[in-house]
């Protein structure tokens, strides 16, 4: 399989976020695209290649050009207003009760702010958000690793795989989050829908549900939705993500969220699995963008499932098994020592190659991951 890699994510250096305001040592860190890319490059069976540049105008085929214009300028201006921290993390968000009463009209006419922590709050979500530096080289790169991933499918392979980093679906049309700072997923479906007329499915495996993604999609019924992730009653995003969001408008009936309890392991996974597969049989399409989660991995430190990594294996057999292309797009996962051994495990899953467990003490197997 071919993979589109770019070492520009490693100047997103991430190395603190918060936690229920406690700084804690950062989950989303350059590692992990690290260890994926030694793993699979240890197995022999996966083809590197690098981006090639796509500009902005796919990104503002989905996010607001003020959110781009942000992420841009966000690090100088920090550092112009003398914002003595190795990151940026806002404080201060606007969240809808603060409006209130105001009409969208009035509210549309709301300036952002000139000062960069306000502006970060303004087009963020939450405090998980880091931005650092090398943070917008870092998520334009994450972007041109998404299309080139599609381009390679578009061009005629069965399926890529793109190691995104940051990762993309908390974000959302005018919004960073979740350590998502652009929605490469939904860049990448939009430029597949733009490229071929024809509809696109995400299925988004993140353990998370992609907010970001769902929002963007809401009212389009030629881009179908599927997500598996942790209920929003106990987990982060907890405002989306529930089983009753289908989608408004053309995009009625498009949005399908499957939210799973704490605990859940290979076999009930596997049947949520094949229901969102099921679904996405149903609607038109030849073309799957997967959003691929490892923080379902029962060791995984944010997380609460209980997946191992031969599952990987077979949820890539089964979605392989649709018969659709698919563009492979790494999302999160945090237990740095099993990503490597678990995209492996997903990526020959889903073209045809068997599992073949590494041996215990290779590269981050169970067994050797503590
Ligand atoms: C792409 C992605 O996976 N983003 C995840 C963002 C999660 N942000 C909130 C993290 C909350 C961590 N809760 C820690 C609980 C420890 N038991
Ligand atoms: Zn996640």
């Amino acid at each position: 399989m071919r993979v589109v890699y770019s070492p520009a994510h490693l100047a997103h250096d991430t190395v603190t976020e918060t936690v229920m305001g406690a700084v804690i040592p950062a989950n989303e860190v350059p590692e992990r695209a690290e260890r994926i890319r030694s793993t699979l490059e240890a197995d022999g069976g996966f083809a590197f290649g690098v981006p090639t540049e796509h500009g902005t105008k796919p990104i503002l085929a989905i996010h607001d050009a003020g959110l781009l214009r942000f992420l841009e300028e966000a690090w100088p201006a920090a550092r112009a207003q003398s914002i003595d921290r190795p990151n940026l993390i806002a404080d201060t968000y606007p969240t809808f009760r603060m409006f209130e009463g105001m009409s969208p009209e009035f509210l549309a006419s709301r300036p952002e702010t000139s000062f960069a922590a306000g502006r970060a709050g303004w087009w963020g979500l939450d405090t998980a958000n880091p931005l650092l530096a090398g943070t917008y080289a870092a998520a334009r790169a994450a972007v041109d690793v998404a299309l080139t991933t599609a381009d390679l499918v578009l061009g005629g392979e069965g399926a890529a795989y793109g190691l995104c980093r940051p990762p993309g679906h908390h974000a959302a049309r005018s919004m960073a989050g979740g350590y998502c700072f652009l929605n490469n997923a939904a860049i990448a479906a939009e430029a597949i829908v733009r490229a071929t007329g024809e509809r696109v499915a995400i299925l988004d495996v993140d353990y998370h549900h992609g907010n970001g993604t769902q929002q963007i999609f809401w009212r389009r019924g030629d881009v179908l939705y599927v997500s598996l992730h942790a209920d929003p009653e106990r987990q982060y995003p907890f405002f989306l993500g529930r089983a009753d969001e289908t989608g408004e408008g053309e995009g009625s009936g498009a949005n399908l969220n499957i939210p799973l309890p704490a605990g859940t392991g290979d076999v009930a996974y596997l049947e949520a699995l094949d229901r969102g597969l099921a679904a996405i049989a149903e609607t038109p399409g030849d073309v799957i963008v997967v959003s691929l989660g490892f923080d379902t991995y029962g060791h995984d430190p944010i997380g609460d499932f209980a997946l191992t990594t031969p599952v990987y294996h077979e949820c890539g057999r089964r979605t392989a098994a649709l018969g659709r292309r698919l563009v492979i797009l790494q999302e999160g996962g945090y237990h740095r020592p099993s990503l490597g051994a678990n995209a492996r495990a997903w990526l020959r899953g889903s073209e045809g190659r068997p599992y073949e467990p590494l041996p215990a003490g290779g590269f981050g197997e169970l067994g050797s991951d503590r």
